[in-house]
């Protein structure tokens, strides 16, 4: 082997090493980066969020409404569907009396036939008992957290989701790419110099 060929070598096992050094941050940031929304769940998300009227409601209490308790995030919207025979309503409020904060039959002008659905969407953090203005028995609670997560609650995995990650993630190869490149640059500036 020549000087050289030595030198060259030593300059691909540097390259070699920082790649492996930008992988070993990047692909750590990147992961990263995926899962920190996930756990710290980012409230910005509006969830559509399913509930049902379950068969036989009226002859229920707790267990009419299901999911019960519903817990969501602020600015998610839940969509309630009539899967019983007979017809309900999802009335905000509680002991049979009607708060006004939601209400899928005002008036009882409109129930909510089988199939039939209503939704509302919870813009403030709270707890919000319902009923049904038929079945006085048949009551709900929704738990809407201020941000975060507040268990068992599907989010949104819709792109507007994953543009803070893929963010997060180029941010970090980026840095990776540079920390490594930096590296590489002053190790051969130092091989150079040294015949
Ligand atoms: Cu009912």
């Amino acid at each position: 082997m020549t000087a050289n060929q030595i030198i060259l070598s030593l300059e691909r096992f540097s390259i070699l090493v920082n790649v492996k050094i930008a992988v070993a941050i990047g692909l750590p940031a990147v992961v990263a980066a995926t899962l920190l929304p996930i756990l710290a769940s980012v409230p910005a998300y509006a969830a559509n969020v399913a509930a049902n009227i379950t068969i036989g409601a009226q002859s229920k209490t707790t267990d009419a409404y299901s999911p019960n308790p519903l817990k969501i995030n602020v600015g998610d919207t839940i969509t309630w569907t009539n899967k019983d025979s007979a017809p309900h309503t999802v009335t905000s409020g509680s002991s049979a009396t009607p708060d006004g904060k939601f209400d899928s039959s005002p008036g009882f002008r409109q129930l909510l036939i089988p199939e039939g659905t209503f939704s509302h969407t919870f813009e403030e953090a709270g707890e919000y008992p319902y009923y049904c203005g038929l079945h006085a028995n048949m009551v709900g609670t929704v738990i809407v957290a201020a941000g975060g997560d507040n268990g068992g609650t599907p989010q949104d995995t819709s792109i507007t989701a994953l543009i803070f990650p893929i963010i997060v993630a180029i941010l970090a190869a980026s840095i990776a790419a540079i920390i490594g490149y930096a590296r590489f640059a002053r190790k051969r500036t130092g091989s150079s110099g040294t015949p």
